[in-house]
């Protein structure tokens, strides 16, 4: 009886192995059929910031490559009956028929010379799972895609994402994605890859990032190179501005808590989220919606 249950157990296991799901980070969903994960934004972009936002992801702006890849978007498309009507996907190299009016220039890019968005054509797939070629300069949501295979999952710190280092003196992994994000994009960022917005507990941490920070290659969108959205920021329904960390505690609490020169200061009375100063790693308040580099961090635990 128990040498049955024993095999039961193990067909069991078995089974569930072969049919589970592979996993990435929370806001991709696995496809089996093509043995990789997707994640429709439903946020809009132009086919330029879409492919960057994708990279930041460890994917790419889906080149659509068979069949399933369309009927993935397809499923996903529709839980959205009110999005618009194309979702922008990466040029295959054929040529498709334009849906929407053709302008009266060559679109026939030169290679290697700029060509503005408004002269070039992207590829986009409609509702009814049409490739066709549209105008690129317009913001629309798009898909990301990233084989199974080539899916960045970084052992030693347990975490989907690329470019995580190990930092020497502090027992905590830290990435600065080269994307600029508002603080609320980046703390889902943070989140979506197992990680979370960065929380200094010591000097030894503060130093570790600050270092960090200064060999980060520039990031070129941001509204400010010199600061980094951090994880913490003020309760903005509190009559006073009390900073707290993501995990809300007060920076005291937390371990770290030394403003920059004349910070928080509040500026436009409308600065209730939590940078660090590149130059010096203190603390500095912004606009929530000014879109920075920002930093993610994982702690090393012991892994089950
Ligand atoms: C200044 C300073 C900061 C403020 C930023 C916002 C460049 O620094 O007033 O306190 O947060 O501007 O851009
Ligand atoms: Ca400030």
């Amino acid at each position: 009886m128990s040498r049955l249950l024993t095999l039961a157990f193990y067909l069991f296991s078995v089974v569930t192995t072969v049919l589970s799901n592979k996993v990435y980070r929370t806001d991709y969903e696995y496809n089996r059929y093509t043995d990789a994960f997707y994640k429709l934004h439903i946020e809009t972009a132009n086919p330029v910031n879409a492919a960057k936002v994708c990279q930041a992801e460890g994917a790419v702006l889906m080149m659509p490559a068979s069949q399933q890849d369309i009927a993935q978007l397809h499923g996903m498309f529709k839980k959205y009956p009110d999005l618009d009507n194309f979702v922008w996907v990466a040029n295959d190299g054929q040529t498709h028929e334009s849906a929407e009016e053709q302008p009266l220039i060559n679109l026939q890019p030169p290679t290697e010379e700029y060509v503005p968005l408004w002269q070039r054509e992207c590829d986009a797939v409609t509702r009814e799972g049409e490739i066709v070629s549209i105008t690129c300069f317009k913001d629309r949501p798009f898909i990301c895609k990233v084989d199974a295979a080539k899916a960045p999952y970084n052992k030693e710190c347990n975490v989907y994402g690329n470019d995580f280092q190990r930092a020497r003196t502090v027992n905590s992994c830290y990435q600065i994605p080269t994307i600029a994000y508002t603080w609320n994009q980046a703390y889902a960022e943070c989140a979506a890859e197992g990680a979370h917005l960065v929380v200094l507990n010591s000097q030894a941490e503060h130093d570790e990032v600050q270092r960090l920070m200064n060999s980060a290659p520039r990031i070129q969108e941001a509204r400010e190179t010199w600061f980094f959205h951090a994880g913490f920021r003020a309760q903005t329904t509190d009559q006073q501005r009390v900073f707290k960390t993501i995990f809300n505690e007060t920076l005291e609490d937390a371990g770290y808590s030394t403003w920059a020169d004349n910070e928080p200061n509040n500026a436009l009375q409308n600065e209730n989220c939590g940078t660090l100063f590149k130059n010096d790693g203190k603390l500095n308040d912004v606009d929530c919606s000014y879109r920075y580099g920002f930093i993610c961090e994982k702690e090393i635990t012991a892994q089950t």
